[in-house]
């Protein structure tokens, strides 16, 4: 009875948002969170594993080289939880260093269940650690691991893969002050951040020859057909990866292929669109190294440590809530 509601309401909200972001006048949009259902997850997960998208394995490369650094900088009875968890392949190598040094708890935060359910299979193997899934939006979940911390039991929060990158500016800067607001002085934030590079290598990573980027961008008109009884017709909508220099994002957008109007039952919506009209779908900001380490100050953090993959330009930033 409960899931049936949980599961209605998120349609509900689905739906709402569908309808907010493609009755919208000018630039169309949807929310780049709705691209993770099982099917968009997993073509996820497949982009990682591409030659032309390099930042998953720059993420992993360095939280390898540097967990054990991460950890001996905090101190004392750490508790971790993860912000967008994913399959939580990359959490290995910090949780193996903290659960070396005492038992430690898990906590990783995800909105897509099926990836929640894998994270934990994944790292089910690790010793002295208790691993509790909390499927929750980002702060709704640390706000529960707050309220469960135990007198001078420290946070650490991950929030890896530059998924901060999907939030325009300033809501990236925002929403670190939001993590902030809600941690303790002496709390820790392990951040990834995806940075600059040259655009043909950008644009490479985000439409890619394969065409799994174009699978993942499309999904999303056909997870709308799947759970809100829409009619696009996806052949009649491309892929479009683009770099805005005003921004330094990379956008990704769903191109109309000729006038047309599509209707979807459950938003009670019918949405025109003309021939070479789009609806964005996803920003993914390129940083500097100190463009994150100001965003990190004036949100209440000091940069502990800081550390750049050679290989693809990517940032982890290791951040003390002060
Ligand atoms: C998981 C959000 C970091 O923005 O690079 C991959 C998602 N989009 N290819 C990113 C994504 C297109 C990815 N993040």
């Amino acid at each position: 009875m409960l899931t049936n509601a949980i599961a209605a309401g998120a349609a509900t909200e689905f739906a709402a948002d569908v309808r907010t972001g493609l009755a919208k006048e000018g630039q169309k949009e949807l929310p780049s969170k709705y691209l993770y259902d099982a099917v968009g997850s997993k073509l996820f997960e497949v982009i990682s594993e591409l030659p032309e998208y390099g930042l998953k394995r720059a993420d992993e490369r360095l939280l390898r080289a540097h967990a054990q650094e991460i950890v001996q900088r905090i101190t004392g009875d750490v508790i971790l939880c993860e912000l967008g968890s994913g399959n939580g392949a990359k959490t290995r190598w910090v949780l193996e260093a903290l659960s070396r040094r005492r038992h430690t708890y898990y906590f990783p935060i995800e909105i897509s269940p099926s990836a929640l359910r894998t994270c934990q299979r994944e790292l089910a193997d690790i010793d002295s650690v208790g691993i509790v899934g909390l499927e929750r939006e980002y702060l709704d979940g640390l706000l529960e691991v707050a309220a469960r911390r135990r007198p001078g039991q420290r946070i650490l929060v991950l929030f890896l893969g530059s998924t901060i990158g999907n939030f325009s500016h300033p809501a990236d800067a925002n929403f670190l002050r939001e993590i902030r607001l809600i941690l303790q002085p002496g709390d820790s934030l392990l951040l990834g951040s995806d940075l600059e590079k040259p655009i043909h290598q950008l644009l490479d990573a985000y439409d890619d020859p394969l065409g799994v980027t174009a699978a993942f961008n499309l999904n999303l008109l056909a997870r709308i057909n799947r759970e809100l009884d829409g009619d696009f017709l996806l052949n009649q909508f491309e892929h479009l990866a683009r770099f805005n220099p005003e921004t330094r994002s990379v956008e990704m957008h769903l191109r109309s292929r000729k006038p047309q109007t599509v209707r979807i039952g459950q938003a009670r919506l019918s949405v025109p669109f003309e021939e070479g009209e789009t609806i964005w779908t996803e920003n993914s900001h390129k940083y500097s190294r100190q463009e994150v380490v100001r965003m990190a100050e004036r949100a209440g953090f000091g940069c502990m440590a800081q550390w750049s993959d050679r290989e693809w330009p990517f940032a982890e930033s290791l951040l003390m809530a002060i």
